[in-house]
């Protein structure tokens, strides 16, 4: 009788104790990592848990983020402390000598009592520390003190990134975003493991960067935007702290200053700028192709000298992107030698290169880079030079096009991409001439011309950033929608936490 009373208490007592997730190759990470093994127990967070830094690293910024990612929803102090020995608990953040990670791999070892995080570089730690925060229970997200049980099943994970370049890209020209929305984006860019933040900094609506030697290109330029709203720009102050919130997330910001095409902002600044002296009027519409800098004016170069100079300046990173889409009404035999000349003031200037596709119709240094948005022929172009593509497939990649017929935001030229169309394809199989070894990688573009404020942004952004984060990141081999959508659904309840504005596609399972 005893015994079965003993049993009852314990069977009582078993099923109050919440049920501990054990199986770590269940989890809903975003990118899926390389490899995971699971041992079948459970890593706890709980007050006493500390974070220890190898004392020596340069692991100490990354390690203090993921304080501040755990603390809001847990309540925990979690101090940052650096060892010279590896301790038995808490969570250990350590360097390694691991050749299959590169900077941006990490490997986590996660045991009952301790959870390590070996990487190369902080880079990978900073990488890693978004794949624990996957890890934990969904209401790590909140920013308010939770009940959880804040538990890691245990295991291995090795992970990296298939493509060294996963970017995506803001349109701050069509409509003007502020420099508060671009850090949101980068937070949750950082999330996914995004490396590459482009900024469309100019185009015919808007000049939306401080060019201190030609002032007029944002205090006209920058006064207005499609639909005739007041427009804006960043001052070189607030872009180098963008700059620099960025490289805390290991992001790196390609400026974009399009030209000759796109460039009515500036012609409308200046009327040295145009063919015939007559500054043109501001546009606000969403038209492209009709706007081009005078190729044979020596001001032209004069001006793009400084501005790429001013812009050299203020990138740690190492490209400039020079635009180069669409120059409809600059006559080819212009256009070429105006991308060879400008694509010489970019080395000039110790920078890469990078242009849309329509620049390999011009001779390419090999360092420069093509980014392929459309056209075939482009691409055949820019392989048979011998430069690397990015690839940002308009059909598949970009964040501008709707979801579906019925989609409130976004336009329609290059089809429907809903969830599916945008996760469900392999950089390395739509042209038959782009090839892994051509590819530096994938980005995906928001275009602007119907996105006016954080909340469009978001719905055009999410879901669809977390599948293009997966192909740049995880292996090709095993992908598949139908497991893909079950690990998204799980991301919109971060995004609920988040009060993110995201397209509740009726692919998607959610929770
Ligand atoms: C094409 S793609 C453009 C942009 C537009 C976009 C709208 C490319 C290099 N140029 O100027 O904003 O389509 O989807």
């Amino acid at each position: 009788k005893n015994v079965l009373l003993l049993l009852a208490i314990i069977s009582g007592l078993l099923s109050c104790a919440p049920e501990e997730p054990t199986d770590l190759t269940q989890n809903n990470v975003i990118p899926k990592p390389v490899s995971v093994t699971a041992t079948g127990k459970a890593f706890r967070l709980s007050e006493q848990t500390k974070i220890y830094v190898q004392a020596g690293s340069n692991l100490e910024a990354t390690a203090q983020y993921l304080q501040d990612k755990l603390t809001p929803a847990t309540g925990f102090q979690l101090t940052v402390e650096a060892v010279s020995e590896a301790p038995s608990e808490g969570i250990f953040l350590t360097t390694t000598n691991d050749s299959e990670l590169g900077n941006e791999g990490y490997a986590l070892q996660i045991d009952k009592k301790l959870l390590t995080l070996q990487v190369n570089k902080a880079e990978g730690a900073f990488r890693g520390i978004q794949t624990i925060r996957q890890l934990l229970p969904l209401s790590i997200a909140s920013s308010s003190v939770q009940q959880a049980d804040w538990m890691i099943p245990t295991g291995t994970i090795h992970d990296f990134p298939e493509y060294e370049f996963r970017g995506t890209m803001l349109d701050v020209a069509r409509h003007f975003l502020g420099a508060e929305d671009v850090k949101h984006f980068m937070d949750l860019m950082a999330y996914y493991k995004f490396n590459v933040l482009h900024l469309h900094l100019t185009d015919d609506q808007g000049w939306r960067i401080e060019i201190k030697s030609w002032p007029k290109l944002t205090e006209i330029g920058g006064s207005t935007e499609v639909g005739g709203g007041e427009g804006g720009f960043f001052t070189q102050e607030q872009y180098t702290d963008l700059v620099n919130y960025a490289a805390e997330r290991f992001i790196t910001i390609i400026p974009e200053i399009d030209m000759p095409g796109h460039t009515n902002a500036a012609l409308a600044s200046y009327a040295e700028l145009n063919c015939d002296g007559k500054a043109t009027e501001l546009y606000t519409g969403t038209e492209v192709g009709f706007s081009t800098l005078c190729t044979d004016k020596e001001i032209t170069y004069a001006f793009i000298d400084d501005v790429i100079g001013e812009l050299a300046s203020l990138t740690p990173g190492p490209y400039i992107h020079i635009g180069g889409d669409e120059s409809h009404v600059t006559k080819k035999e212009d256009y070429i030698p105006f991308i060879e000349r400008v694509q010489d003031l970019v080395y000039a200037h110790g920078k890469t290169m990078i242009g849309w596709d329509e620049v390999t119709l011009a001779k390419l240094d090999k360092r420069s880079i093509a980014q392929y948005w459309s056209s075939a022929e482009n691409a055949k172009n820019a392989v048979q030079q011998g430069v690397k593509v990015i690839m940002s497939p308009a059909k598949k990649a970009y964040l501008d096009m709707q979801y579906d017929s019925l989609s409130p935001l976004g336009l329609h030229w290059a089809g429907y991409v809903e969830v599916d169309t945008g996760y469900d394809w392999d950089p390395v199989k739509l042209e038959k001439e782009i090839g892994r070894d051509n590819i530096l990688g994938i980005e995906a573009p928001l275009w602007t011309e119907t996105v006016t404020n954080r909340a469009d942004m978001e719905y055009l952004v999410f879901p669809r950033l977390a599948g293009y984060a997966e192909i740049g990141w995880s292996p090709t081999e095993g992908k598949s929608w139908d497991e893909y959508k079950v690990r998204l659904a799980a991301h919109g309840n971060q995004y609920d936490t988040w009060g993110i504005n995201y397209y509740r596609s009726k692919l998607v399972p959610w929770n």
